[in-house]
Protein backbone atom coordinates (compact mmCIF):
# COMPACT_ATOMS: atom_id res chain seq x y z
CA UNK A 1 0.00 0.00 0.00
CA UNK A 2 1.35 3.03 -0.88
CA UNK A 3 0.76 6.90 0.10
CA UNK A 4 -2.30 8.05 2.43
CA UNK A 5 -4.56 4.97 4.09
CA UNK A 6 -8.38 5.91 3.84
CA UNK A 7 -10.59 4.76 6.14
CA UNK A 8 -14.14 3.81 5.32
CA UNK A 9 -16.85 1.85 7.12
CA UNK A 10 -18.20 -1.37 5.65
CA UNK A 11 -22.31 -2.44 7.35
CA UNK A 12 -21.91 -6.18 6.95
CA UNK A 13 -24.68 -9.30 8.04
CA UNK A 14 -23.14 -10.43 11.35
CA UNK A 15 -22.77 -13.77 9.66
CA UNK A 16 -21.19 -12.62 6.75
CA UNK A 17 -18.67 -11.50 9.38
CA UNK A 18 -18.09 -14.09 11.04
CA UNK A 19 -17.49 -16.27 7.75
CA UNK A 20 -15.65 -13.75 6.76
CA UNK A 21 -13.71 -13.29 10.13
CA UNK A 22 -13.01 -17.49 9.73
CA UNK A 23 -11.49 -17.20 6.21
CA UNK A 24 -9.12 -14.75 6.40
CA UNK A 25 -7.91 -16.14 9.96
CA UNK A 26 -7.31 -19.21 8.30
CA UNK A 27 -5.77 -17.99 5.16
CA UNK A 28 -3.20 -16.72 7.73
CA UNK A 29 -4.13 -13.11 6.85
CA UNK A 30 -2.54 -10.62 9.79
CA UNK A 31 -5.55 -8.12 10.01
CA UNK A 32 -9.23 -7.75 8.93
CA UNK A 33 -7.92 -4.64 6.86
CA UNK A 34 -5.17 -6.95 5.27
CA UNK A 35 -7.60 -9.12 4.55
CA UNK A 36 -9.96 -6.84 2.67
CA UNK A 37 -7.15 -5.48 0.61
CA UNK A 38 -6.12 -8.70 -0.57
CA UNK A 39 -9.75 -9.28 -1.52
CA UNK A 40 -9.63 -6.22 -3.75
CA UNK A 41 -6.53 -7.11 -5.24
CA UNK A 42 -7.55 -10.52 -6.34
CA UNK A 43 -10.91 -8.71 -7.59
CA UNK A 44 -8.86 -6.08 -9.67
CA UNK A 45 -6.21 -9.09 -10.85
CA UNK A 46 -9.60 -11.24 -12.45
CA UNK A 47 -11.06 -8.37 -14.14
CA UNK A 48 -7.67 -7.59 -15.80
CA UNK A 49 -7.76 -11.21 -17.12
CA UNK A 50 -11.47 -10.66 -17.98
CA UNK A 51 -10.99 -7.58 -19.69
CA UNK A 52 -7.76 -8.57 -21.84
CA UNK A 53 -5.68 -6.47 -19.86
CA UNK A 54 -1.63 -7.22 -20.28
CA UNK A 55 -1.31 -9.84 -16.89
CA UNK A 56 1.38 -12.10 -15.77
CA UNK A 57 1.47 -15.61 -14.64
CA UNK A 58 2.66 -18.76 -14.55
CA UNK A 59 2.12 -22.31 -16.66
CA UNK A 60 2.79 -25.40 -14.68
CA UNK A 61 2.71 -28.50 -16.96
CA UNK A 62 3.36 -32.39 -15.74
CA UNK A 63 4.38 -35.11 -18.62
CA UNK A 64 5.98 -38.03 -18.83
CA UNK A 65 8.92 -37.10 -21.14
CA UNK A 66 8.85 -40.52 -22.79
CA UNK A 67 5.44 -39.43 -24.49
CA UNK A 68 6.64 -39.95 -28.27
CA UNK A 69 7.32 -36.36 -29.84
CA UNK A 70 6.11 -34.39 -26.76
CA UNK A 71 8.98 -32.34 -25.78
CA UNK A 72 9.85 -31.51 -29.10
CA UNK A 73 6.14 -30.33 -29.36
CA UNK A 74 6.06 -28.27 -26.31
CA UNK A 75 9.60 -26.86 -27.21
CA UNK A 76 7.77 -25.81 -30.73
CA UNK A 77 4.79 -24.33 -29.02
CA UNK A 78 6.63 -22.39 -26.52
CA UNK A 79 8.67 -20.72 -29.32
CA UNK A 80 5.40 -20.37 -31.56
CA UNK A 81 4.43 -17.66 -28.14
CA UNK A 82 7.80 -16.53 -27.63
CA UNK A 83 6.15 -12.68 -27.30
CA UNK A 84 4.34 -13.98 -24.21
CA UNK A 85 6.55 -16.82 -22.89
CA UNK A 86 9.23 -14.79 -20.81
CA UNK A 87 11.06 -17.84 -18.89
CA UNK A 88 10.36 -21.62 -18.73
CA UNK A 89 11.89 -23.93 -16.08
CA UNK A 90 12.12 -27.46 -16.23
CA UNK A 91 12.57 -30.37 -13.18
CA UNK A 92 12.93 -33.81 -14.00
CA UNK A 93 10.37 -34.99 -10.98
CA UNK A 94 11.68 -38.64 -10.98
CA UNK A 95 12.47 -41.40 -13.72
CA UNK A 96 9.44 -40.85 -16.08
CA UNK A 97 7.88 -37.34 -14.85
CA UNK A 98 8.70 -33.65 -15.56
CA UNK A 99 7.74 -30.55 -14.40
CA UNK A 100 7.43 -27.23 -16.24
CA UNK A 101 6.83 -23.97 -15.19
CA UNK A 102 6.25 -21.62 -17.82
CA UNK A 103 6.24 -17.94 -16.81
CA UNK A 104 4.46 -15.92 -18.96
CA UNK A 105 3.34 -11.96 -19.24
CA UNK A 106 1.57 -10.38 -22.16
CA UNK A 107 -2.16 -10.19 -23.28
CA UNK A 108 -4.50 -12.05 -20.92
CA UNK A 109 -6.01 -13.72 -24.67
CA UNK A 110 -3.05 -14.47 -25.81
CA UNK A 111 -2.16 -16.59 -22.61
CA UNK A 112 -5.28 -18.53 -22.93
CA UNK A 113 -4.27 -19.05 -26.30
CA UNK A 114 -1.16 -20.50 -25.25
CA UNK A 115 -2.56 -22.97 -22.51
CA UNK A 116 -5.23 -24.20 -24.50
CA UNK A 117 -2.36 -24.73 -27.23
CA UNK A 118 -1.19 -26.83 -23.98
CA UNK A 119 -3.46 -28.86 -22.92
CA UNK A 120 -4.57 -29.80 -26.93
CA UNK A 121 -1.30 -31.79 -26.74
CA UNK A 122 -1.53 -35.68 -26.62
CA UNK A 123 0.30 -36.97 -23.30
CA UNK A 124 0.45 -33.83 -20.67
CA UNK A 125 -0.84 -35.17 -17.44
CA UNK A 126 -1.75 -31.86 -16.02
CA UNK A 127 -1.61 -28.29 -16.65
CA UNK A 128 -2.61 -25.48 -14.63
CA UNK A 129 -2.63 -21.65 -14.86
CA UNK A 130 -1.59 -19.51 -12.08
CA UNK A 131 -3.23 -16.03 -12.72
CA UNK A 132 -1.59 -13.06 -11.46
CA UNK A 133 -0.66 -9.51 -12.21
CA UNK A 134 2.24 -7.39 -13.54
CA UNK A 135 1.05 -5.32 -10.61
CA UNK A 136 1.48 -2.00 -12.82
CA UNK A 137 -2.01 -1.48 -12.25
CA UNK A 138 -2.86 -2.88 -9.01
CA UNK A 139 -2.18 -0.68 -5.78
NI1 LIG B 1 12.60 -33.87 -17.31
Amino acid sequence: MSGNVKRFSVSLGHELLEQFDRVWKSDGLPTRSEAVQAMIRQSLVQKEWQTGKEVAGAIVIVYDHHEKSLASELVDVQHNFEHVVVATQHAHLDHDNCLESIIVNGKALEVEQLVRKLKSLKGLKHTSLMMTTTGKEVG
